[in-house]
C-alpha cells in the first residue's frame, strides 16, 4: 500500500477526544489515541502500538531513540507484530512481512466507558510472493489495560501453518532491579547459547547477561517486578503456548544500528506468540486468535 496515503480519507476515523490521526516519524500515518485512563500511539506501519502510558505512570511500552520510521525499516520498540514468521530467514525479513508492511485501518470506536479500540487489517497482497492465504486482523483497545488481538483466518483449501509473537518492549527503571517470574519448570531454547535446550530452574529471572529464550508450551501469565520502578507489569494471554524473554546486553545492543548502546538497561521483552513447535496450523476455514492483556500496577 502506498505510504503516502491520503491522510484525509484517513481522518474519517477520527473520534473527538479520542483519536487523532497525522502524519507521524518520517510521515508515516499514526494515530494518537486519548482514554481517561492515559494515552497511547499506533502507526498504521505494521499495526505498531508505539506507545501505551496510563496517568501517573511511566510509559509502559518502551521505545529507541534510535528506532527507524521508514516504509522498509521495523520499528524498534513498543509491539512489533511477527508474522507469518518468527526469526531470522534466509532471503526473507526476521520476524516475518507484517512488520514492514502498512495495514490497512479497517475501524475505530468508543465505549461509554472510555476505552478506545482500533481494528486494523494485514492488506492481502502483504508480502509478495511470501503471502499467506489468510486473512488477518488486529484489534487493540486501550484503557486501563492494553489488549492486543491477533486474528488469523484460513481462506484457502489447504491447511495453513504460521508462527506469530507480539513482541512486547517493556519499559523498566533499571534491568539489574528486574524480576521475570512465572516460568519456572519450563523448557526453553537458549537462543543466545547455540539454542540449546534447558529447564527453567529458577522462580525469578534476572539479568546478567544476553537473555534470549524461547519458553514453549507456556501458556501461563508472566509477571515482570521492576524493583526501581516499583511496579508490576502482567502479561496475560489467550491462544499462546510460547513465551520470549530477551534483553540484548551489551555487545548486541552496540550490533543493532536502531538501538542506542546503553539502552538495554531501560527495557526487557517478554513476548507473546506460537513459535517453532507450538506454531499454529488451521484447517481450510479454520481461524485463530492470539490474545495479549498488559496490565500494570504501581508501589
Ligand atoms: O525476540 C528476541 C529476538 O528474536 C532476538 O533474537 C533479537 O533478534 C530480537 O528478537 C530483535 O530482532 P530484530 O529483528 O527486531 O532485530
Amino acid at each position: 500500500m502506498d505510504t503516502t496515503l491520503d491522510l484525509d480519507s484517513l481522518k474519517q476515523h477520527e473520534i473527538s477526544g479520542a483519536i487523532t490521526i497525522s502524519a507521524g516519524q518520517g510521515g508515516l500515518p499514526r494515530l494518537a489515541i486519548t482514554t481517561p485512563a492515559g494515552t497511547g500511539e499506533i502507526y498504521l506501519h505494521g499495526a505498531h502500538v508505539t506507545g501505551f502510558q496510563k496517568t501517573g505512570e511511566p510509559p509502559l511500552l518502551w521505545m529507541s531513540a534510535a528506532s527507524q520510521f521508514a516504509a522498509d525499516k521495523p520499528i524498534r520498540g513498543g509491539v512489533p507484530v511477527c508474522f507469518p514468521w518468527f526469526g531470522a530467514r534466509p532471503d526473507a525479513p526476521a520476524h516475518g512481512y507484517a512488520r514492514l508492511t502498512e495495514w490497512h485501518l479497517a475501524a475505530t470506536s468508543a465505549s461509554a466507558d472510555g476505552r478506545v479500540s482500533v481494528r486494523l487489517r494485514l492488506p492481502e497482497k502483504a508480502g509478495g510472493p511470501a503471502a499467506i492465504p489468510g486473512k488477518v486482523e488486529y484489534l487493540v483497545t486501550m484503557g486501563d489495560t492494553l489488549t492486543m488481538e491477533l486474528h488469523v483466518t484460513n481462506t484457502a483449501e489447504k491447511p495453513l501453518a504460521f508462527e506469530e509473537c507480539l513482541h512486547s518492549y517493556f519499559t523498566v527503571g533499571d534491568i539489574a532491579t528486574v524480576a521475570v517470574r512465572g516460568l519456572k519448570g519450563l523448557t526453553y531454547s537458549d537462543r543466545a547459547g547455540g539454542n540449546a535446550l534447558k529447564v527453567e530452574s529458577a522462580k525469578a529471572i534476572h539479568f546478567h547477561a544476553e537473555t534470549d529464550r524461547l519458553y514453549l508450551d507456556a501458556p501461563q501469565t508472566v509477571i515482570i517486578e521492576d524493583g526501581k520502578l516499583k511496579r508490576v507489569i502482567r502479561v496475560e494471554k489467550a491462544g499462546s503456548d510460547s513465551t520470549v524473554v530477551w534483553n540484548p546486553w551489551v555487545a548486541k545492543s552496540k550490533a543493532m544500528p536502531d538501538f542506542g548502546d546503553e539502552e538495554y538497561h531501560q527495557m526487557v521483552c517478554v513476548e507473546s506468540g506460537n513459535i517453532g513447535q507450538n506454531q499454529v496450523t488451521l484447517a481450510p476455514g479454520a481461524a485463530s486468535t492470539l490474545k495479549v492483556v498488559l496490565s500494570s500496577q504501581m508501589g
